[in-house]
């Protein structure tokens, strides 16, 4: 005699005990699986005297069907109830504030030669770029510097080969421009260079400079010092005063260097000149027909001077904590 009835209790027993879905998946194995005592006894119902099959085939039958609803339904609440606690314990909130990421910003090199460049555009110049690397004639005898010249030795210049070097200077990119057009001429030069300096706490082997000229009939000394003026105001505040002292570069004459007031000192900031008549006849120009000024200024150092940056090195190393001091 098959006992449905105990068939039924014990399944109905252990899926109300099966507290999550792995373990009501254990219990459907258990109660209903091919090798459960249920199915077991279906099959064994063949067995049963002939008069006795119907009744418990039935009976069986029955039973298998209340548990696999009790499963389903058992299932059903368990989901029910992963999902509520998935709710309640995994909420986003959408409603928080965002979180930034942290961003780059332009390097303060980058920032110093862009506010140069705006200075000029702004008077109406242009800007012009030429190759790192040059020809000696573009880089040293265009400019009337002379083969004995200090700057030209070996220990000044980095060669490349007879004739060609790496530029110390950007003026070969002014000799380009006057090469290629006719007066007037109004242009700046911004661009890397390069001198055979060991490193220090103001020399680098590689820096950028900003150079500018400006050639039309009539040029003078005067306009120079105005351009300068306004440029160095408009660089390090409108209060600075400035000193033009003379100096010597063999590329002008007369040469300048010009000093901005600094506390109780002075700080030199950029080098110019009027474009010597020698240098104009190199490129063709007429030196009776026109006259020009130059100028040249480190980026680096000015760069140095208005943010009170004491070691060339820095601007070189990279150091974040360093960069995020000059946000742009
Ligand atoms: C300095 C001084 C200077 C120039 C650069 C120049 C260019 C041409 C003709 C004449 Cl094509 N001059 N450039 C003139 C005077 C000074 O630089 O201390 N630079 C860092």
């Amino acid at each position: 005699m098959i006992d449905s009835d105990a068939l039924l209790a014990d399944a109905l027993e252990l899926i109300a005990a099966a507290s999550d879905r792995e373990a009501l998946e254990a219990v459907r194995i258990a109660s209903v699986g091919r090798h459960a005592p249920l199915p077991l006894a279906l099959r064994a119902v063949g067995e049963l005297p002939p008069e006795q099959r119907g009744e418990a085939g039935k009976r069986l039958n029955e039973v298998r069907q209340a548990v696999e609803a009790r499963l389903a339904e058992r299932q059903a609440e368990l989901e029910s109830e992963a999902l509520a606690s998935t709710l309640a314990n995994d909420r986003s909130d959408v409603t928080l504030p965002g979180r930034a990421l942290p961003h780059g910003g332009l390097h303060v090199l980058t920032q110093t030669r862009r506010e140069i460049e705006q200075i000029f555009l702004e008077l109406g110049y242009a800007i012009a770029e030429g190759p790192e690397v040059e020809t000696e004639f573009n880089n040293f005898t265009a400019l009337n510097i002379p083969d004995d010249h200090p700057a030209k030795a070996d220990s000044d210049t980095l060669w490349i080969s007879d004739g060609v070097l790496l530029r110390t200077h950007t003026s070969p990119v002014q000799v380009r421009v006057m090469q290629s057009q006719q007066p007037p001429v109004a242009v700046i030069c911004p661009g890397r260079v390069y001198r055979r300096d060991t490193q220090d706490a103001t020399h680098s082997p590689i820096f950028h400079q900003v150079e500018g000229l400006v050639i039309d009939e009539g040029v003078t000394l005067a306009h120079l010092k105005g351009t300068l003026e306004h440029v160095t105001k408009r660089l390090f505040g409108q209060e600075r005063k400035l000193r033009l002292r003379s100096g010597f570069f063999p590329f002008t004459e007369p040469s300048v260097e010009l000093d901005v007031s600094w506390g109780d000192g002075w700080m030199e900031v950029l080098g110019a000149g009027m474009v010597d008549p020698n240098v104009l006849e190199h490129v063709g120009y007429d030196p009776e027909q026109v006259t020009g000024f130059a100028f040249g200024m480190g980026i680096e150092r000015i760069a140095m001077l208005r943010h009170g940056i004491p070691d060339i090195r820095m601007l070189y190393d990279n150091d974040v904590r360093f960069l995020a001091q000059f946000p742009a």
